[in-house]
């Protein structure tokens, strides 16, 4: 089989194959090894299907693929390559109709599935999303949790889901969202690897990168940007948003904050500035207000990311729209609404036979939100429970995909019903650390903060007066050392003693301090650890997550690439007598079948399969 894999494949046959084919083509020796040797993919199956984790395979419709074009219209991205970055800033600020991107791949799922989503239900609509979504301005497909989360539960590789949707999606621009020196990460990273990171992610495919940091503090996103620069990609630094600009009390995030943090990002030379409102506060007429001013203050394109939390969400899209905003976020609409974003559909919909008219057609759209319908019910178990939307979230502040983890967690925590009072907790928190931006990682510092002043019933007032004899979360420690960075108007003093005890803050960057990254060690590690030679992305995402990276190599190990599972069989496995294909790669197929299981006499089971038409039989542990 394997020298048959070999000799079929279009580099071989062409004779492009040279040093590094075997390695940069896996699924030759899966295949082999793992399907008809060791039975590695067969093995997770069984797995899967003994322990069934999961419990019954919901019911779910083919989700079909609507009609497309082969060959799609040129795009933006098409645009950005034609004209470079400068040129193409002056091309989004003179187009009149509004410029939409598209969250589904990244944001949506990360805030409705818990980010679970897989790149083969990805790659399925691909194609027709280049087509149909070719007037498209982008489409915010990586980054933010994606990284972690394709590596540790999806047991896949992020790197791999850009390259193969960039060879699908050649004409639209891709964008990622990266948390400035935290890179997809949780903490601050030395120099040397966002600089590496940001270098590997442009060649890899992205256009655009949405710089943020957690606390809208210049000097966190420093590094990344210059980065971006380097790599002549668009660069668009955010301004995270807070508090409410129509409010006179809440005066700490004003209109003329966000004046003056949009100046200040101009003048650092910024393409775009994007508004980032994670947790869906900026209302309606806040949303008026805050653009309006923003297109008369400075002069690069404004890029508008809101969630739907409230249920308000597109109401503010068209006040900024109205205000003149160049861009705006939206989910298609069966992957938008409630802690994801406006609805795409809709907002096009709304546009028609307007000066903003997006230049789509909806109706055709349609066929991409009912791709995503039929996906959505195999990710059930990602769900969250919210039904509506919720007014309350403007009161609470929390991030649309903390928002709807929260609830499990806490409930994971035996507290489920005690979540109201936690989410008073978190207020409760936010006035204490001095009214602070709450997004990645600081929202986690302060969700920590609240369980354990939950879960050890103590107020606000405890925590300056018995501070001292109380061991905080690490996170919360880490905030208030300034590793998350410097918030706006300083930390409160007292707390700050209180917490840190003999811990002294840290001053300035924290990357700046941080040893920079040995990579001929890190190679060295590597090389031990992996059958062929790692390579700049392996070196990279083990700088950025070891251990995850870790147990990820040892997942492909046993089992081989997973990622071309279905994802009903990746998550729920297969019933007896039930038939899948795995297509390891384009053009060729195994179809496999499950016959049925005995148990064995040392208590697993023996599994029986039939893969292209031959018998095998795989034992698996049974740990029920
Ligand atoms: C992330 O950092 O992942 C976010 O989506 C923040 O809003
Ligand atoms: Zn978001």
């Amino acid at each position: 089989d394997f020298l048959i894999n070999v000799l079929n494949h279009d580099d071989f046959a062409a004779g492009k194959a040279t040093t590094g084919f075997l390695e940069k083509n896996p699924w030759l020796k899966i295949d082999c090894d793992n399907f008809d040797e060791k039975g590695g993919m067969l093995n997770y199956i069984g797995d899967v299907i003994v322990n069934k984790s999961r419990g019954e395979k919901p019911n779910f419709d083919e989700p079909k693929i609507p009609e497309h074009n082969g060959e799609p219209d040129s795009g933006t991205r098409d645009k950005l390559l034609e004209l470079g970055t400068e040129e193409f800033c002056d091309w989004i600020k003179d187009t009149d109709r509004l410029l939409i991107t598209d969250t589904t791949y990244r944001d949506a799922h990360q805030s409705l599935l818990a980010t679970r989503m897989r790149t083969t239900d990805m790659m399925e609509i691909a194609e027709a999303t280049a087509d149909i979504g070719s007037d498209l301005f982008s489409l915010e497909m990586w980054g933010g949790a994606t990284f972690d989360v394709a590596y540790r539960f999806l047991h896949e590789s992020p790197w791999e889901r850009m390259e193969k949707l960039r060879e699908k999606i050649p004409n639209i621009l891709f964008q990622m969202l990266l948390r400035g020196s935290n890179a997809v990460g949780y903490s601050n990273y030395p120099d040397n690897v966002i600089r590496r990171f940001v270098a590997q992610a442009a060649e890899s495919g992205i256009d655009l990168f949405r710089i943020f940091d957690a606390l809208n503090w210049w000097p966190g996103i420093e590094v990344a940007l210059d980065e971006v620069k380097n790599q002549d990609c668009l660069a668009e630094c955010t301004i995270c948003y807070t508090g409410d600009i129509l409010d006179p009390e809440r005066d700490k995030f004003d209109l003329e904050y966000y004046l003056r943090k949009a100046r200040q990002l101009e003048e650092m030379g910024t393409d775009i500035i994007c508004i980032k409102d994670m947790s869906g506060l900026l209302k309606p007429y806040a949303s008026r207000k805050l653009i309006s001013a923003l297109k008369s203050e400075v002069d690069v394109p404004i890029h508008l990311h809101t969630h739907d939390t409230s249920g308000n969400g597109l109401a503010a899209l068209l006040q900024a729209s109205e205000a003149g905003v160049d861009i705006v976020d939206c989910a298609f609409n069966s992957m938008a609404g409630l802690t994801s974003q406006p609805a795409l559909n809709s907002l096009v919909a709304a546009l028609e036979h307007t000066d903003r008219e997006p230049k789509m057609d909806y109706h055709d759209l349609q066929g991409i939100s009912d791709y995503w319908q039929s996906v959505r019910p195999i990710y059930q178990d990602f769900e969250s429970d919210l039904k509506s939307g919720a007014a309350e979230i403007y009161r609470y502040e929390i991030p649309g995909g903390q928002y709807s983890n929260l609830k499990p967690q806490i409930e994971s925590m035996g507290m489920g019903h005690r979540f109201k009072e936690f989410k008073e907790k978190y207020r409760e928190v936010n006035f204490l650390f001095g009214d602070i931006i709450k997004v990645t990682p600081t929202s986690k510092a302060v969700s920590d903060m609240a369980i354990f002043m939950m879960q050890n019933d103590l107020s606000s007032e405890d925590i300056l007066e018995k501070g001292e004899e109380l061991s905080f979360p690490e996170t919360v420690v880490d905030y208030m050392r300034g590793l998350m960075g410097q918030p706006e108007g300083g930390f409160p003093e007292k707390l700050q003693e209180v917490i840190l005890k003999d811990k002294k803050p840290i001053e300035g960057r924290p990357g700046a301090k941080l040893t920079p990254e040995d990579w001929d060690k890190k190679r060295e590690e590597l090389e031990e650890k992996m059958e062929g030679k790692p390579d700049e992305k392996d070196l990279i995402s083990s700088a950025i997550y070891p251990q995850v990276f870790d147990q990820y190599l040892e997942q492909i190990q046993k089992y081989g690439n997973l990622s071309c599972l279905p994802s009903d069989v990746f998550f729920y496995g297969l019933e007896e007598g039930e038939i899948t294909e795995i297509e390891l790669e384009e053009g060729r197929s195994m179809i496999v079948k499950y016959i049925g299981s005995r148990p064995t006499e040392s208590g697993d089971k023996s599994l029986t399969f039939e893969v292209n038409g031959q018998r095998r039989e795989v034992i698996v542990e049974d740990r029920n």
